[in-house]
């Protein structure tokens, strides 16, 4: 199967050596590397290859302007020493499927598309899914334009450096309207697969999920002679809102992370003037996600007050509650339980993907693959090899099972 040599071709390409993790950020060399490595495949294959205005990478068999095309692919780029297998799993997959389907014979009623959608993670820009919004009118070119990095570089500068044209980005639908169902595989980013002994599974929704920033501004001052009643250190209140993100996580059924901090001047011997904290927080449901947002907030307004630190929240990203299609669902169920022989298991996931920010606009699913530790957005996240073939060989039987009718 080719799955393993492309999957061998790309490992290497963005891994940090000195921590095994990928750094696979929008618009820098990784980013282009993973690029290059995507168009090779698509020509490998006779594939008729495109980037879109938005930096979005197309590989068609078939002419999509006859529409109703089956689309398939995830995303290369990776969260700061992410695993491997988060996006990539399901662009090595696509190309691997269609393969399948031609060793076959399978011969396509329907066009076929595999994508690489760009900048999934926000790794660089802070907002998730940046490449699919902008494609789905989820984000304007103003909207985007306005997005810097930590070393303040824009969106528009990174794209230019890269050779985009910045100015070109924005809604695509008439792109979309030639896509009739988008099929996404990813590996699963928890246990549920393993747990109920499964390869593959199902997707049913995805949490409603957003990113919160966190200013604490407070007065920046020598660490050695400030009195402890003289300070306003901003640190405080920043250390005691984590405490309680995750308190009233717990109390939510939710999950909430400061996963990301910033804090200036950093100096080991200075009071900080500013500490920056990001939160991600995720719940079953939109109510459970306002109460745990709106009650950080309030522990970390009560507690900057407290220590005369000022306070400002900024909601980065956010992606409300997605059901996936359920006719396309259960057309997966079918296909996967006559060519399997058993029923695959449906399952909801606090992960953002393409595919849901797509679901507001055209037919979307996800097949999940077992991941046996659950553990992503880590060097440490793996798939059995056994599991991605099952993958692969699950994807050729939908995209078979969907455009070869
Ligand atoms: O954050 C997420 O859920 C996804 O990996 N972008
Ligand atoms: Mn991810
Ligand atoms: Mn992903």
């Amino acid at each position: 199967m080719s799955f393993h040599r492309m999957w061998a071709q790309l490992l290497p390409v963005g891994r940090d050596a000195g921590t095994g993790g990928y750094r696979r950020y929008a618009w820098t060399g990784a980013d282009a590397d993973c690029r290059a490595w995507f168009e090779e495949q698509a020509r490998a294959r006779g594939l008729a290859h495109e980037t879109d205005r938005n930096g979005n990478q197309w590989a068609w068999l078939g002419d999509p302007a006859a529409g109703d095309a089956v689309v398939t692919g995830s995303h290369l780029d990776s969260v700061p020493d992410g695993g491997a297998f988060d996006g990539p799993l399901g662009v090595v997959s696509a190309f691997a499927a269609l393969d399948a389907l031609r060793d076959r014979g399978a011969r396509p009623t329907r066009p076929l598309g595999i994508v690489n959608f760009g900048d999934e993670e926000g790794a660089r820009f802070g907002l998730a899914c940046v490449g699919s919004r902008l494609t789905a009118g989820q984000l304007t070119r103003e909207q985007a334009h306005r997005l810097t990095d930590g070393e303040g570089i824009t969106l528009p500068e990174a794209m230019e450096a890269a050779g985009y044209d910045p100015d070109a980005i924005g809604p695509d639908p008439e792109r979309l309207a030639r896509i009739g169902a988008f099929v996404e595989l990813h590996v699963e980013q928890g246990r549920a697969l393993d747990l109920s002994g499964d390869p593959v599974g199902i997707a049913s929704a995805i949490w409603p999920h957003g990113r919160w920033r966190y200013d604490f501004r407070g007065e920046a001052n020598h660490a050695g002679t400030t009195r402890l009643a003289d300070r306003r250190d901003p640190m405080l209140p920043y250390a005691e809102t984590v405490l309680a993100a995750r308190r009233e996580a717990q109390l939510a059924g939710a999950v909430a992370t400061f996963g990301k901090i910033s804090v200036e001047p950093n100096g080991v011997n200075a009071i900080p003037s500013l500490v920056r904290g990001w939160l991600d927080s995720r719940a079953a449901d939109q109510a459970a996600l306002d109460t745990v947002t709106a009650a950080v907030e309030k522990a970390a307004r009560d507690h900057a007050a407290a220590h005369g630190v000022d306070l400002d929240v900024v909601r980065e990203s956010f992606t409300p509650e997605v059901g996936f299609d359920h006719a396309l669902r259960d057309e997966l169920g079918r296909i996967l339980a006559r060519d399997t022989g058993h029923r695959v298991p449906v399952l909801g996931t606090g992960a953002g993907h393409d595919a849901g920010i797509l679901s507001a606009s055209i037919p979307t699913a996800m097949l999940f693959v077992r991941n046996p530790t659950g553990v992503s957005h880590s060097p440490a996240e793996s798939a059995a090899e056994d599991d991605c073939v099952a993958g692969v060989i699950a994807l050729a039987d939908v995209l078979e099972g969907l455009a070869c009718r």
